[in-house]
């Protein structure tokens, strides 16, 4: 029986023979015209990037290799007496491009338990900035903090050659994913919870160890953080921390660099932070009406002087997607299960009700409908992970799955180096008197 890491090489090997075939055939094919507009208003639209893992739909929103979330719910194997998918399925989904057996889901999270150990420079990098440093700070120095044990660079600077990259990118993106839990349940130990650190549970899965070190025991705590940390895995290529990831990755900097790197752009408050942003902003409100569960006409106030002082509604709107998320609607479902009364959980539902009319009556915003972060901060803090400023961390930990997974099959499809052509205003306007020619190379 073949190892995954041997069934993933034999898929690559696959792919790059039919790509190789395509291109040969096809590779003059136009795609698509890019226009001006487009060149200034970030790359909306174009299509530049080969993502091999999910595939999103501006209507239907995401889907894992051909499989919506709701298909992944039903498909994927769960924990024992759970419901909610492992997100070790989803990875081994997104790498081989078939749906996992049982034992495959376990050899994963066998592999991920061996492969979990973190050195302790890596706690002594987070000890040495100060307790106030943002989570996600402490995460990225984390991040590098581990480069020291990039199996690619030792095997690089031995003299590695381009066919076998793949195998060492493959064993750093699995390592990294192994130790991820460990380092941010350190970090939220150590700034949150008087730096009472909680050891592995080594007969747990990924999800269910990563809610263990955090300190949450709940079974429903554990199944949430399966359907997290699957939902937020991947969103196609060209979000921020997926597109970074790979262009970083693309210089044959190693997975930890290009982590490290992807993580920086998802601490971004118009990508991942809006999950911090949404609660914070909620709790402000809660706050100047003096009430638990604002009245709709008290909301929609409060949106509206929101966008008076030139902010954005945070966890509403997408470059991609036009309709609610389908990962906003999973955690609906989740919350209907589980905490149907919660009053902050109640709070982003009648929130649901309201933005999205008022977004639709400005006129400019394209997508009026809730994205992933407008549901996720609400179902922690009901079982009381309630320290907002983690919340990315949580959405790094889960995108390390899909953004790894597409950098194992970058290098072994031995995709090159990235660079796109940019050019001056001063030459467009020369082109737009046709003095001057925009060439693509
Ligand atoms: N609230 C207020 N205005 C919004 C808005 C929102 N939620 N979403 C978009 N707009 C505005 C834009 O700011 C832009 O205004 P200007 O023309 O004045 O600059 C206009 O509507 C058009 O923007 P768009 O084409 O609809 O949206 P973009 O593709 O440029 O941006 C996104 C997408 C997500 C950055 C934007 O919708 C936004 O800022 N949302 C709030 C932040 C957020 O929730 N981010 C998380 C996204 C999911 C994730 O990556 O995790």
């Amino acid at each position: 029986m073949a190892t995954i890491k041997e069934r993933f090489k034999g898929k690559a090997d696959e792919l790059s023979a039919e790509i190789k075939d395509i291109l040969k055939e096809h590779g003059n094919k136009k795609i698509g015209e890019v226009m001006l507009s487009q060149i200034y208003q970030g790359m909306r639209g174009v299509t530049g990037l080969v993502s091999e893992t999910s595939l999103l739909d501006a209507r239907e929103g995401i889907r894992f290799r051909g499989f919506s979330i709701p298909e992944l719910q039903k498909k994927l194997p769960k924990a024992t007496n759970g419901n909610e998918p492992l997100p070790e399925g989803l990875f081994y989904l997104m790498l081989i491009g078939e749906l996992p057996t049982e034992n495959d889901v376990n050899d994963i999270t066998n592999a991920w338990q061996r492969r979990s150990h973190v050195p302790n420079h890596v706690f002594d990098a987070i000890e040495a900035l100060p307790k106030s440093s943002h989570p996600m700070t402490q995460f990225v120095v984390a991040i590098m903090a581990l480069q020291t044990e990039s199996i690619f660079v030792r095997k690089y600077t031995e003299g590695l050659s381009k066919k076998d990259y793949w195998d060492a990118v493959y064993d750093d993106s699995m390592n990294l994913i192994a130790r991820l839990p460990r380092v941010a349940a350190y970090i939220y130990r150590r700034k949150y919870k008087d730096e009472k650190h909680i050891q592995p549970d080594g007969l747990l899965d990924w999800s269910g160890n990563f809610a263990h070190m955090l300190g949450f025991e709940d079974d429903s705590f554990k199944e949430l953080m399966r359907l997290y940390m699957t939902i937020h895995a991947d969103h196609e290529g060209g979000n921020v921390s997926a597109h970074t990831t790979h262009l970083v990755g693309s210089a044959l900097s190693d997975p930890y660099l290009s982590l490290a790197a992807g993580m920086n752009g998802l601490a971004g408050p118009l990508h991942g932070l809006a999950n911090q942003e949404v609660i914070k902003w909620i709790y402000e409100m809660r706050e100047e009406l003096g009430v638990e569960l604002p009245t709709k006409a008290q909301i929609e106030k409060y949106v509206k002087k929101t966008l008076k002082e030139g902010k954005v509604v945070p966890g509403y709107g997408h470059a991609v997607l036009r309709k609610t998320d389908p990962r906003f609607s999973a955690q609906m479902e989740f919350g209907k299960k589980h905490m149907p009364n919660d009053p902050l959980v109640n709070t982003v539902w009648r929130v649901y009700e309201v933005v999205p009319g008022i977004l639709k009556s400005l006129g400019k915003v394209k997508n009026p409908w809730p994205n992933v972060d407008a549901h996720s901060g609400a179902l922690l803090v009901h079982y009381g992970l309630v320290e907002y400023e983690f919340y990315t961390v949580l959405f790094g930990v889960s995108r390390s799955l899909g953004v790894l997974a597409n950098l194992c099959w970058d290098r072994a499809l031995g995709l090159p180096i990235e660079r796109p052509k940019s050019v001056t205003t001063a030459l467009v306007k020369d082109w737009i008197e046709g003095k001057e020619e925009i060439l693509g190379d």
